[in-house]
């Protein structure tokens, strides 16, 4: 939306300028080839960090929009145990990201109740973008105000998939940056920002459940108003 009031904008002061052109030497002059290129708005994710650093590999190769899952559990997974993932985002074209959200949620399919089981240890982003992802970007007391339906100072699957409302990662003025603000973190060499979300299989899970599959998808929206 506001490319296209940008280009507008532009356009009104043209109109303008030639109007005064005219009146003072009353001939019209045509300025031809005056083009109007909008940003390059795309984000992408990544979850390849090979040297395990919290800084995405930036190649392009490792970058997609279109990612496969980023979690699978191993098949033993037992009660206590946690497992955790890493999620790099950027902004891959020139435009920063100013309203970035994300959204977990449910696949559609009914099944036993397992994710009232599964608990939202850690989730923290790097939103200063300096490659750590210190407890001082910890999503967690945020989420416990928006989800932790219950009151009971955990936020499980279920009740981040029941609510619908979305996380914002971006807020208070703060942006995913493209390569224009930032080309260490945007653009198509950037190493964008980190996403560090860990989940427990809680102690009171019953036995009876074992076995069972959740489905969920994240669905991340940049927006660009
Ligand atoms: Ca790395
Ligand atoms: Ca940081
Ligand atoms: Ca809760």
């Amino acid at each position: 939306m506001k490319k296209i009031l940008l280009s507008i904008a532009i356009f009104m002061a043209s109109l303008q300028f030639v109007a005064q052109v005219s009146a003072m030497y009353t001939e019209s002059v045509f300025v031809e080839g005056n083009l109007f290129t909008t940003g390059d708005f795309k984000f992408q994710l990544s979850t390849t960090d090979s040297n395990n650093d919290s800084i995405a590999d930036s190649h392009n190769m490792y970058w997609n929009s279109i990612p496969t899952a980023v979690w699978t559990t191993p098949t033993n997974w037992a009660p206590g145990q946690s497992i955790g993932n890493t999620i790099f985002v950027r902004s891959a074209g020139n435009i920063d990201i100013p309203n970035f959200t994300l959204k977990i949620m449910d696949d559609g399919t009914v099944g036993q109740p397992v994710k009232e089981y599964i608990n939202l240890t850690k989730a923290r982003y790097d939103q200063n973008g300096d490659g750590v992802v210190n407890e001082e970007e910890n999503l967690l007391p945020q989420l416990l105000q928006q989800y932790d339906s219950n009151s009971d100072n955990k936020v499980t699957l279920y009740e981040l998939v029941k609510n619908s409302s979305s996380i914002e990662l971006e807020k208070n003025g703060s942006i995913l940056p493209g390569s224009l603000s930032n080309n260490a973190i945007g653009g198509y060499s950037g190493t964008g920002k980190a996403l560090l979300l860990e989940w427990e299989l809680m102690h009171t899970f019953p036995i009876e459940h074992g076995g069972a599959l959740v489905n969920v998808k994240m669905r991340f929206d940049a927006v660009q108003m």
